[in-house]
């Protein structure tokens, strides 16, 4: 079993990049014992995740594993013996070179984006030899078929047991906030998104509604149109709006573990991206994906994909509302219609979200059958 692994991941923009390098890096190392090199470009986005980053740094050690900056151009550094970049990243050329001169060539492996789309299927582990120097590439595609898996960390289920069965430990997380915690009425929405059109009509729903709601938006792009809409010169963190049935608080930036416990708290989350697509999915939760948008509409082909998997053995009726809810979420249209045909299947969806969770878990999660796919390419 190759034991050096190194991952090397570039910070595009936003979060998801770096979320998910960093989760899986701490896996290897904690869980399966590896040595692992995180080589990452832009420290300052990892420390909003963990706030233990010192970005000035060019080595450190968190959680077992060993961030390096990146910094181009890149230093020399003995190749591992598994080499992972993360997102469809470009590895270093001087990294390269030195990757095809070792006499036992590393095992080279493209982690790609999510994606339920059928034909991730038959392109998983496909081997794409370097048209010049004597190394092959195999692409590696997270998801929800045999042999892939999603990030899911070994002890996940058991904290967020653990966590929903300590009240003293719910208050300490909500006194950290600076919040109250919602009353038992109070239905809790965490809302994460791209800027979306349709952010404030949903709001007015929530406001007009019978039902109380706590809405807590984390700082990010969607809150200039949330300002706009309620009449405030901005919104920051520690921003408290009440209109009608609605409370909403704008959230600080959380640690990446602090978000975690958020999601597992509330009634329904809003996500985005891919990781916090991914960790709603664990939490178990009802919850509403906005998808990365993508050039010519390809992000469509993506959602669709996902509903038609996830939403098997899921009542029609139940079906039909999330599908129009999620669409209309996505186009930035969703009306107070949508959201109330949706949350009136509210039990159906808190029962089928927990429903996949267990399938999903069923498919071995990704950190393992990434160290049991290198295990096979190494000879
Ligand atoms: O930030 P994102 O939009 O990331 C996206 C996607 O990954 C997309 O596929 C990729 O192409 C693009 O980046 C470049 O959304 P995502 O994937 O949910 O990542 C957000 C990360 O931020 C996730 O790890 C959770 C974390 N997070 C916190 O740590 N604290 C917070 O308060 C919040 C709201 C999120």
């Amino acid at each position: 079993m190759p034991l050096r692994w190194d991952i090397f991941c570039t910070v595009v923009d936003n979060y998801g990049d770096i979320g998910i390098a960093w989760r899986l890096a701490r896996q290897m190392a904690v869980e399966h014992d590896l040595s692992v090199r995180l080589w990452v470009d832009d420290l300052t986005s990892f420390a909003k995740l963990r706030p233990e980053i010192d970005p000035v740094l060019a080595e450190q050690v968190l959680a077992g594993v060993e961030v390096r900056f990146w910094p181009k151009p890149f230093p020399h550094a003995e190749p591992a013996e598994v080499v992972i970049e993360a997102l469809a990243c470009h590895l270093p050329e001087e990294y390269v070179e030195a990757m095809a001169v070792r006499t036992k060539k590393p095992v080279w492996i493209n982690l790609e984006y999510l994606s339920a789309e059928a034909w991730v299927t038959g392109c998983h582990a496909l081997p794409s030899p370097h048209p010049r120097l004597p190394l092959t590439k195999y692409f590696f595609f997270p998801g929800w078929h045999e042999g892939a898996g999603v990030l899911q960390e070994a002890d996940l289920d058991r904290a967020r047991l653990a966590f929903l069965a300590s009240a003293q430990e719910q208050a300490a997380f909500w006194r950290r906030l600076g919040l109250f915690a919602p009353q038992a009425d109070e239905l809790c929405i965490t809302l994460f998104s791209y800027e979306n059109h349709a952010l404030p009509t949903l709001l007015d729903a929530w406001a007009a509604g019978g039902m109380p709601i706590r809405c807590l938006v984390p700082i990010g792009p969607s809150l200039a149109g949330l300002a706009t809409h309620f009449g405030l010169d901005h919104a920051a963190p520690g921003t408290t709006v009440r209109r009608g049935k609605l409370t909403l608080h704008v959230l600080p930036w959380l640690a990446q573990d602090e978000y975690d416990r958020l999601l597992w708290l509330s009634d329904c989350n809003f996500v985005r991206g891919e990781d916090s697509f991914v960790r709603a999915q664990w939490a178990r939760a009802p919850f509403v994906w906005q998808a990365y948008r993508q050039e010519r509409g390809a992000h469509w082909a993506k959602i669709e994909a996902f509903l038609e998997r996830y939403c098997e053995g899921m009542a029609a009726e139940a079906t039909a509302a999330l599908r129009r809810f999620w669409t209309a979420w996505n186009r930035e249209e969703a009306q107070a219609g949508e959201w109330r045909s949706y949350w009136q299947h509210r039990a159906e969806l808190c029962h089928h979200a927990n429903d996949w969770a267990g399938r999903m878990a069923r498919l071995g999660d990704l950190a393992t059958n990434l160290v049991k796919f290198a295990g096979e390419k190494d000879q």
